[in-house]
């Protein structure tokens, strides 16, 4: 049997695998993180994994999954050391990463997610939980109050369940105790991430002590940040083809495009590493180089995955493949590029580009379905606001009403093959409600625009948007997505 990556076994690597090469014995944990996933394993931890090769030893990882023991166990074994496998076509890069030194699973024991918040040698606190985790109401931002874990929390903390519901418990200790706050930074992929945590934040707080409210606005700090690199769900053939490389078997693996990037406000609630020193850039221009994201990289993900999806592609890089479906992303960006205001440094035309690249990476295998969950949470900001903006304009919307009109199809939860499929959405309930009896696809556009949480009012209220989206809706369900995407 092929052994497991170990420090033991580290020795026995090929020489072409980089290691950590530092003493993870000699590392202090400055970092707690909530949301151990493949992301945070193949973006964060890269970055502080790098400060601490660069001898900054204050910056190693407290990590804590809010819900499953399952990466607590496939680390565990490894003393948290795992491997970031970098693709880019052919070519293929291993590298042990060693900044992870222990996994929490906070519903085990609460209390021990909440000293290691609290642990004088924290300073900062990163978070990928996902959009959902945020327990927001996805149009307007506004905490989920009626929320079980959220309503549970509001009422006592001895032991939290939620994310903000953790802070607000950990800096109550520390004030309790006389340390300053950390620094708490959303790596999510929310608008405005740093102002919304930071409301979530002080919305629970204020419930139990207005006083801790008024110190965490004070002294706390919840800078806005924009993370991009595409990590495609580690499978179990991913893991096989490692253990056949390199000769060990590691459970914990991730694997990713060359690309990473992490923008971060200047905004820090007390000592913070050289983070430019590792190709970070800290700017007060985050606002523009998330919307930039979003509005491009994220709405091109989002619409290939409903139009995929429905159309049985089953990755990213083969909808991009057909000459149509790069077509239709060109057109998709052309509506949303008018939109932006690009940050100092960044060309769009340029960006675009790239972006086109990395969707066409196929050594991936980035899944559509991975990308088409959660999508009541993920629309309002990559293809809502964005339309918002050219109604303003009275502006063309056809590939964002197509985009939208195939999330709306994929409620339905039946591919244009007529092949059925689970939709994968803390809304699931309430879109299959909207749309429940009626069986005109226009019908079920116009029905599923009702939904508030994800439609603001003034947008569903819209007649062109609505003209559209029936249009489209109709043209999809006649054609099928894999026609549907050329020009009418
Ligand atoms: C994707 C993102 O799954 C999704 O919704 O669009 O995870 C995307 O890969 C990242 O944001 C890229 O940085």
């Amino acid at each position: 049997m092929t052994p497991r990556l170990s420090p033991d076994s580290l020795a026995a690597l090929p020489a072409g695998v980089e290691r950590p090469g530092y003493d993870r014995a000699d590392v202090t944990p400055g970092v707690v993180h909530l949301g151990v996933g493949a992301f945070h394993r193949a973006h964060q931890a890269v970055v502080f994994d790098d400060l601490i090769r660069h001898g900054d030893r204050r910056w190693a990882i407290r990590g804590a999954s809010l819900r499953a023991p399952d990466v607590r166990d496939s680390l565990a074994p490894q003393d948290g050391l795992y491997t970031l496998v970098v693709r880019d076509g052919a070519v293929e890069h291993p590298r042990v990463i060693g900044a992870l030194r222990e996994v929490l699973v906070a519903p085990e024991n609460p209390a021990a997610l909440v000293e290691a918040l609290a642990a004088p040698e924290t300073r900062l606190v990163t978070l990928t939980i996902t959009e959902k985790g945020y327990r927001l109401d996805p149009a307007s931002g506004a905490l989920l109050e009626d929320d079980p874990d959220v309503a549970a929390d509001l009422l006592d903390l001895a032991t939290p369940r939620t994310a903000p519901g953790f802070l607000v418990a950990a800096l109550a200790t520390r004030r309790a105790r006389g340390l300053a706050p950390f620094t708490a930074i959303s790596c999510d992929n929310l608008p405005h991430n740093g102002p919304r945590l930071r409301d979530a934040v002080l919305a629970v707080a204020a419930r139990h002590d207005p006083a801790l409210a008024d110190w965490i606005a004070r002294h706390g700090a919840f800078p806005q940040t924009m993370v991009d690199r595409i990590v495609p769900a580690t499978t179990e053939a991913d893991i096989e083809g490692l253990a056949r490389a390199v000769g060990l078997r590691d459970l914990a693996m991730v694997k990713t495009e060359p690309f990473s990037q992490w923008v971060i406000e200047d905004r820090f609630a007390g000592e913070r590493p050289d983070f430019e020193a590792v190709g970070v850039q800290v700017t007060e221009d985050v606002p523009a180089w998330e919307a930039a994201k979003l509005r491009l990289l994220n709405s091109a993900h989002s619409a290939i995955a409903y139009l995929g999806g429905l159309a049985s592609v089953e990755f990213v890089h083969q909808f991009v493949a057909r000459p149509q479906g790069a077509a239709f992303v060109q057109r998709l960006w052309d509506e949303a590029q008018p939109t932006l205001t690009p940050p100092p440094g960044l060309d769009l035309v340029r960006y675009r580009g790239e972006l086109m690249a990395r969707f066409a990476n196929a050594a991936l295998q980035h899944r559509t379905r991975q990308i088409a969950m959660d999508g009541s949470q993920k629309l309002p900001q990559r293809l809502l606001a964005t339309l918002a903006d050219r109604l303003s304009a009275e502006a063309p919307i056809e590939a964002l009403g197509l985009a939208v009109a195939a999330w709306m199809r994929w409620q339905a939860g039946r591919d244009d093959a007529g092949n059925a499929f689970a939709v994968d959405d803390p809304l699931a309930a309430v879109t299959a409600r909207a749309i429940a009896g009626l069986a005109d696809p226009a019908d079920q556009a116009m029905a599923l625009l009702q939904v508030e949480a994800i439609f603001p009012p003034p947008l569903a209220a819209e007649p062109r948007l609505r003209e559209v989206l029936t249009r489209q809706a109709s043209r999809l369900a006649r054609l099928g997505a894999r026609a549907a995407i050329e020009p009418a």
